[in-house]
């Protein structure tokens, strides 16, 4: 499994990478049902929208919906099961390698008519690190042709470092400067997975057909390179999918007892005191907000 050389110089090139077949369709489907149930199941206690305020520019002035859930594999183990499959952590290893750890996880559902759009970003201002290792992967988990708003990437995009934002509805680029028709759209099969640099600039387009978009991100770094600030804290941040974290540095805290966390005292991120209540609340509750 992993890349070919040719894809890793793809990559190296233009800062994301479109693996097919990544998953059978049988287990995109699987995974597509299981999506939809997690949402449903949701949707029964707290709102599931997180469609940014800049979307609606985009949309025309339309009511538009995003569906989404950060941090599914503490819902469901068929999603814990899919962040250290093998032919996902061996692409993403060839890319940050040799360890892989997990920042955060989210799926989204893009409704039919009316699945929200995301302007043209960078995910690096959400959560920036010293050695931009962050990537993300968003695998596919039905067909994401272009009508349906399919992810679009700035190839090459990742060279040129973190790109000024801007804060109004969501953390995004001028879309004046960046607009969405100026990025190439990826459309993409059930069971491909886009893997992407937190460099690339990326956004995606409406979904104006009769079928839902549903995809899981997962947002994965390589374990020794730290947060430039402490921030986008979530309850599974910091698990090892693929090998070692070397430094041997939790981002949960085993007691408060700091003789219990040596390596937080000495490795170089500066945890604060606070870690406890933000780090296993945050993600949890983030209903509202698709980052
Ligand atoms: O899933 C999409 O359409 C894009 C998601 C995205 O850009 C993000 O979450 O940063």
């Amino acid at each position: 499994m992993g890349l070919t050389e040719e894809q890793k110089s793809f990559y190296q090139e233009n800062g994301f990478v479109h693996v097919k077949g990544l998953l059978t369709p049988e287990e995109a489907e699987r995974y597509c049902a299981e999506t939809q149930a997690l949402i449903v199941r949701l949707q029964e206690i707290r709102n599931v929208d997180a469609t940014w305020g800049s979307a609606r520019d985009i949309a025309g002035g339309v009511v538009t919906r995003l569906h989404h859930c950060h941090d599914v594999q503490f819902y469901s183990a068929a999603f814990a099961q899919l962040i250290v499959d093998d032919r996902l952590t061996s692409v993403a290893a060839d890319i940050i390698g040799p360890n892989v750890q997990l920042h955060h996880t989210k799926a989204f559902i893009k409704p039919p008519e009316k699945g929200s759009p995301f302007p043209l970003h960078q995910d690096a201002p959400f959560f920036p690190h010293e050695r931009h290792s962050m990537i993300a992967v968003i695998i596919h988990f039905d067909d994401a042709p272009l009508e349906k708003g399919c992810v679009r990437v700035v190839p090459g995009s990742h060279k040129n470092g973190i790109l000024p934002h801007l804060p109004s509805g969501g953390w995004h680029l001028d879309p004046q400067e960046y607009p969405l028709d100026s990025s190439t759209a990826l459309p993409a099969k059930a069971g491909d997975a886009l893997f992407f640099s937190y460099l690339t600039i990326h956004g995606s387009g409406l979904n104006v057909s009769n079928d839902s978009r549903t995809t899981l991100l997962v947002q994965m770094r390589d374990p020794t390179d730290p947060p430039s600030i402490q921030t986008h804290e979530s309850a599974g941040q910091g698990m090892m999918l693929r090998g070692i974290d070397p430094s041997c540095r939790t981002t949960v805290p085993i007691s408060d007892d700091p003789k219990n966390i040596p390596a937080m005292m000495g490795g170089g991120i500066a945890m604060g005191g606070s870690m406890t209540p933000i780090t296993m609340g945050g993600a949890m509750s983030m209903g509202g907000d698709s980052k």
